[in-house]
């Protein structure tokens, strides 16, 4: 590779005499930024300032808690595919937002963080939030590092985005120390240029496509990074082309869209269960996936597994792989239905596929009793009934609770890529609010609905205060069971009793949204559930329905994720 690969870099601008602040925010305008995430802080106002001067202006997008600013920037780097840009000042805002840079470790999310840092004129003196900040960073990041002059900062930031968005995705952590971010630096501004893809291994497609040629019964599983790399398309392609059953997660979910004949994520035991040949592309062979041990159910043998991934390190190293190939997804993909194409026997799946065809249409017709429920109080299961017939084929829907989520993992088929949002391996509650600001500005025209469990709202529902602030209608829908119900359910079912699960009784979570300049109503009649939805999509302001739900209506649960 040349270093132009490997950096992004084809050239270099004439020198610009700048300020630190100006510069980081003109280089991370070309790596594609359109909005900081930031709550103030004065160590980074060179950041503002430069987002105030350039031209034209650089959004700043300023929230109530850290968290929300970094979930924001980690969310639209989930949506846009470039990474986001998260502003945090010096010591407790950087600590703030580090849950958020691990999720998007996790979660293989493109995020730049800039931090402030205490002056390096005064180190060791005792400054203000004196903390040297990347130490607790590099854990959670592809790179933490501190940009110790000014003139370093036009690379720095350069680097920061290259390595962020480029696979496997993932958080950078830059900071500069508060004397130096002041300071000017004449400095030229790096040529973003798209990384170059990496090529896979043609007889590692081929041993996969061969592998795929003695299967009778094959599933392919079809994760985030199937979305992060752009290989939608390649994605559906292949699954039309072999006629292979698909189940997705994370933001492969929508990739092949709710409703399509292939898409059996609804006989997702018996697919996983009696499969003989697993394909999981762009994700991690973790506890969502039974640490990459398929077939073996109703004396089926283990199945065969294939991990495809966007890039070496991403290769699961704990599984027993049949094969593996990794490299731009779109090529691995694409390389993988050409290569099956050339193989002397096409197989024939359409018994496997017509039999788990049959399990999904039980399934659905057994969800239509909960989608429909008329008990009092209300299942969980019937908001999704009124929400889902309600939803667009682009609306974006975020996940922010326990079991109300789950539940929601269940009824809610994307139809589109990039229309659903989760936290992830991370599993960290709070992330909500700043996804739906991330997605109400990444898709202005979109519906966009956070789905709430009443504890996750408790974590981050003044930062209705920020949609507010800045206009930013979302749909909340809190599945308000007035409990840590993913916690109280296991803890009964271990000890027979729970402690520290329960929350005060139905809390007008919609009078909180409503005292920060929001509207929203509280519902406890199933009937009422679809009425204040069309009100809450009407209302073009953030709007709360807060529905009262049944504790006792547990996410049926087959593992706690260890
Ligand atoms: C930051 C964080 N703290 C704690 C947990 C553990 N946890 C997982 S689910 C859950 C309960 C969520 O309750 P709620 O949002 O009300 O949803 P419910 O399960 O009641 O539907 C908790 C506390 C977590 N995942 N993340
Ligand atoms: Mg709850």
């Amino acid at each position: 590779m040349t270093q132009a690969d490997t950096t992004g870099t084809q050239d270099a601008t004439e020198a610009v005499e700048a300020h630190a602040g100006q510069h980081a925010v003109a280089v991370a305008r070309a790596h594609g930024v359109e909005t900081m995430f930031t709550l103030s802080g004065a160590h980074v106002f060179p950041m503002y300032d430069g987002a105030v001067t350039a031209d034209p202006p650089m959004r700043i997008l300023d929230v109530r808690h850290e968290q929300t600013a970094a979930f924001a920037a980690e969310a639209t780097g989930k949506l846009t595919r470039k990474p986001g840009l998260a502003v945090l000042t010096a010591g407790p805002g950087v600590t703030n937002g580090v849950s958020a840079v691990a999720q998007a470790q996790f979660a293989g999310s493109p995020l730049v963080v800039v931090g402030g840092r205490a002056p390096a004129n005064r180190w060791g003196s005792g400054s203000l939030q004196e903390l040297d900040q990347p130490p607790i960073l590099a854990p959670v990041s592809k790179l933490a590092r501190t940009l110790h002059t000014a003139a370093e900062v036009a690379d720095g930031i350069h680097e920061a985005f290259t390595v962020a968005g480029s696979s496997h995705r993932g958080p950078v952590f830059v900071d500069v120390p508060m004397d130096e971010f002041f300071n000017t630096a004449t400095s030229a501004r790096p040529v973003v240029a798209p990384p170059a893809p990496t090529e896979p291994d043609g007889d590692a497609i081929a041993s996969v496509a061969a592998l795929l040629g003695e299967a009778r019964r094959p599933v392919l599983v079809l994760g985030t990074d199937v979305w992060a790399d752009g290989a939608e398309d390649a994605a559906l392609r292949l699954v039309e082309d072999l006629g292979i059953p698909v189940i997705t997660n994370g933001m492969g979910r929508g990739v092949v869209p709710g409703g399509h004949p292939m898409l059996v994520t609804k006989a997702r035991g018996q697919a996983f269960g009696t499969c003989d040949l697993a394909i999981v592309a762009g994700t991690a062979l973790d506890f969502r996936l039974a640490y990459g041990v398929f077939g073996g159910k109703d004396d089926a043998p283990p199945a065969r597994v294939v991990h495809l991934a966007d890039s070496a390190g991403q290769v699961s190293g704990h599984a027993e792989l049949a094969g593996a190939a990794y490299g731009d997804m779109t090529l691995v993909l694409d390389g993988l239905r050409e290569a099956v194409t050339r193989l002397e026997r096409n197989p024939d799946w359409a018994d496997w596929v017509s039999s788990l065809q049959q399990t999904v249409a039980a399934a659905t017709a057994r969800d239509a009793e909960l989608l429909g429920a008329t008990a009092d109080p209300i299942h969980p299961g019937r908001i999704y009934g009124e929400l889902v017939p309600r939803l667009e084929d682009d609306a974006i829907v975020i996940g922010d609770g326990g079991d109300f989520v789950s539940f929601a993992g269940k009824f809610v088929e994307p139809k589109r890529p990039g229309g659903w949002l989760d936290p992830g391996p991370y599993g960290c509650l709070g992330a909500g609010l700043g996804s739906a600001i991330a997605a109400r500005l990444v898709r202005p025209s979109a519906q966009v609905v956070l789905l709430y469990g009443d504890g996750a709202a408790g974590m981050s529902l003044m930062d209705v205060d920020t949609l507010v602030r800045h206009d930013l209608p979302v749909v909340m829908v809190c599945g308000n069971n007035s409990a840590w119900g993913l916690e109280k359910g296991p803890m009964q079912m271990l000890y027979g009793y729970d402690v520290a699960a329960d929350l005060a009784p139905q809390t007008r979570y919609d009078e909180v949204v409503k005292a920060l300049g929001g509207a929203g109503e509280t519902v406890t009649d199933p009937a009422q559930i679809g009425p204040a939805l069309d009100r809450a999509f009407a209302a073009n302001v953030p709007y709360l329905v807060n529905v009262i739900t049944d504790v006792n209506a547990a996410y049926p649960r087959a593992t706690f994720g260890i």
